[in-house]
């Protein structure tokens, strides 16, 4: 059976609106997965919401609801998720809600087998509990009551639960990092989980509220008395979106994951408790988890409860959604964090957009009506020694390599770049060919030769950016006039220079992207 590469986003809480936060991750990994299908691989790019636990139960009642209306609270705020993919042309393969049937049967099935293997055990617990982070934390860890990860006071907890073997597992997970050098990425990652997992001992985890306390989660199969720490019901979304165990033909072809994309701020979950949950089912380790950065908003790390977020709508209204993701995914490397302030989108606008890319498509649209009759000329017979013409070709042909090894380490920044050197390059060609004059001086020939290459270039361009702003690359396409579909265009159809058809009639609209601030 063929393997499909399966790409995965967090499951975002479903307590408040999406936030830039979650659109970058959720971009990145569109990305990702339009870039493999580009490739000719089938792909299973899936994401979707967590929904249980006690920061949803205490939104929920916030809101205006009842105790125990829960779902209708999910069923709202979720599709907002939704709407905001569909906004960012998002093109995911499988939403996945924790208050999935599916979901819920496996999280009991897991919960019985690790019970059934020995795993859990149930005993006394006193520590605290970070509601806003959903996180456990010993009298040891968080000393003075205050949370060590959002530093606000901690619910101090005194009752019997059910604790998951996770010290069991230490000595082998380190073990394990330490063979598979792509398991965590980035590599400061890695070393940061190796240090935790070297200095300290693991706790074992606890994976369960009484239902006294808290009513909205999986049921536990083995206690009615107690609910699933929203945590472990959550991790396993990764297993039972693939179809485990009800679908385990549909499991075998998605598993392991190639790659978990996630924030750091969930690295701890993802690269500790994943893989021992993972290890003590007997299935095998996702291939990656990729850790980005986080976006900070006046020197904090925006989040909703912080409350210092910026709207992804009003950025979408104000700027589209192609302005956006290329923003997000250009700006700083994947994997570090980056300042958001708009002003930096505006000035990404108006160099990249508007003055490199659109320039380029309207400055050769424009050339090949006055000079061909909006027609892509013939390659003449003639040599092409066009001033620069050289250097068009050479960095057209390096672009497919660049894209490739900046894809393979997730680095979108990179991808874009390399792609940008190509769009800089045509530019300069403009400039050092001087098209004007070889129609003033009636050099068809090498006239002919550069309308064509830069329409070669933009052909090339069109089709590497499609990934990264999929709405651009068609409306790009569309003003070049080429026939096919852009959707089943290959990435292989940039590693071959002149595929451009000589005759067809390019189609120039309006400018793509007016700059904002004039010069
Ligand atoms: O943690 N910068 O959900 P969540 C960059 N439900 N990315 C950010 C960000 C920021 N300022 N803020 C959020 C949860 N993100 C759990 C996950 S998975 C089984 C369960 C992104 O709604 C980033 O991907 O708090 C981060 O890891 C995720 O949103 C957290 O979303």
């Amino acid at each position: 059976m063929k393997k499909i590469f399966y790409v995965t986003t967090p499951l975002y809480y479903v307590n408040a609106d999406p936030h830039i936060g979650h659109a970058y991750t959720q971009i990145a990994t569109d990305a990702l997965a339009r870039y493999r299908k580009s490739l000719g691989e089938e792909v299973f790019f899936m994401t979707g919401t967590d929904e249980h636990g006690e920061k949803i139960e205490k939104a929920s009642i916030e809101s205006g609801l009842k105790k125990g209306d829960e779902k209708s609270f999910v069923d709202d705020i979720h599709k907002r998720f939704k709407d905001l993919w569909v906004r960012l042309d998002i093109r995911y393969d499988f939403f996945i809600r924790t208050t999935d049937k599916e979901h819920e049967d496996a999280v009991k099935h897991i919960l019985d087998e690790l019970n059934k293997k020995g795993d859990i055990y149930k005993k006394k617990y006193t520590g605290y509990f970070c509601t806003p982070c959903e996180m456990f934390w010993s009298k040891f860890q968080a000393k003075d009551g205050i949370c060590p990860d959002c530093k606000r006071p901690l619910e101090s907890i005194d009752e019997n639960n059910y604790f998951f073997k996770l010290s069991k597992y230490q000595k082998w997970l380190i073990e394990y990092i330490e063979k598979n050098a792509d398991f965590i990425k980035p590599s400061s990652r890695r070393n940061e989980v190796l240090g935790l997992l070297k200095h300290n001992e693991l706790i074992d985890l606890c994976i369960t509220r009484p239902k006294s306390r808290l009513g909205w989660g999986i049921e536990v199969p083995f206690d009615k008395d107690y609910v699933v720490y929203v945590w472990f019901d959550a991790l396993i979304n990764y297993i039972s979106g693939a179809g485990y165990p009800h679908n385990m033909k549909k499991f075998k072809s998605l598993w392991p994951a190639d790659v978990h994309i996630i924030g750091k701020d969930i690295l701890r979950h993802h690269a500790i408790y994943w893989p021992i949950m993972l290890k003590a089912l007997g299935i095998n380790m996702p291939k990656t988890v990729f850790a980005h950065g986080w976006w900070v908003f006046k020197g904090e790390k925006m989040s909703k409860s912080k409350g210092n977020i910026v709207d992804p709508n009003y950025l979408l209204d104000t700027y589209g959604k192609d302005v956006f993701r290329y923003f997000l995914l250009s700006e700083i490397p994947f994997g570090v964090d980056g300042a958001f302030d708009e002003e930096s989108i505006i000035s990404r606008h108006d160099s990249d957009l508007a003055n490199d890319l659109g320039n380029l498509l309207n400055r050769t649209l424009t050339m090949a009506e006055k000079y061909f009759k909006g027609e892509i000329p013939e390659k003449p017979d003639s040599d092409d020694n066009t001033e620069g013409g050289g250097n068009v070709k050479a960095a057209a042909g390096m672009l497919p390599e660049k894209i490739k090894t900046n894809m393979r380490e997730l680095n979108f920044s990179g991808a874009l770049a390399s792609v940008w050197e190509l769009i800089n390059t045509a530019n300069k060609y403009i400039e050092d060919s001087k098209p004007w004059t070889l129609f003033k001086e009636k050099k068809e020939d090498q006239l002919k030769w550069v309308i064509y290459n830069l329409i070669e270039s933009l052909r090339m361009i069109t089709i590497a950016i499609s990934p990264f702003i999929p709405s651009t690359s068609q409306a790009m396409w569309k003003q070049l006039a080429f026939k096919e579909d852009l959707d089943s265009v290959p990435f292989q159809a940039i590693t071959q220079w002149g595929l451009s058809k000589p005759g067809i009639k390019v189609n120039k609209e309006k400018p793509l992207f007016p700059r904002i601030r004039q010069k």
